[in-house]
């Protein structure tokens, strides 16, 4: 009896395991691109920059793509980032594109060293945990394709590096 016990015990943990990253995860496709759980970083009170991140961006097709703008209703402008490590500090700097090579996924996730994200500058409110709101994404090859943003706390509680 003990036995049967902490099998169904195990089994409930590994479905519980298995099921939670598709429950609190959202994606998007866009012809051969896959927008894996674009999420952003609460704000506080005051500040008027945020960041859009990707767990991932997925190239399956056999051409390469890029992202080249992006645009939203939460925010003035939004600017692709690139953040670089200059000497010991992290920094960020505009870039003109996201390469998006053919077969490749790539991750744009907070914390990623040489990472990219989505700045937004002039949010219109703060960002608060629960919030949605929509990105429309512009690529060279599949065009333009709104995504829904989710804001969130990172489980690892990293907070982003942000020197404006
Ligand atoms: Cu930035």
């Amino acid at each position: 009896m003990p036995m049967t016990i902490r099998r169904h015990l195990c089994a409930a943990t590994l479905l519980a395991a298995a099921l939670s990253p598709s429950a609190w995860a959202h994606g998007f496709k866009a012809g051969d691109l896959a927008v894996d759980h674009p999420y952003a970083t609460p704000t506080r009170p005051g500040k008027t920059t945020g960041a859009v991140y990707f767990r991932a961006i997925k190239n399956n097709g056999t051409e390469p793509d890029r992202l080249l703008s992006a645009r939203t209703p939460a925010a003035a402008t939004v600017e692709l980032h690139r953040m670089e490590m200059d000497s010991d500090v992290m920094r960020m700097r505009a870039v003109p594109a996201i390469e998006l090579p053919a077969k490749t996924e790539v991750r744009l996730r907070h914390g990623t060293p040489n990472g990219h994200h989505l700045m937004l500058l002039g949010l219109k409110a703060p960002l608060k945990d629960g919030d949605r709101f929509p990105v429309t994404l512009t690529f060279q090859r599949t065009g333009e394709r709104e995504v829904m943003v989710w804001v969130q706390t990172p489980r690892d509680g990293a907070a982003p590096v942000h020197n404006h």
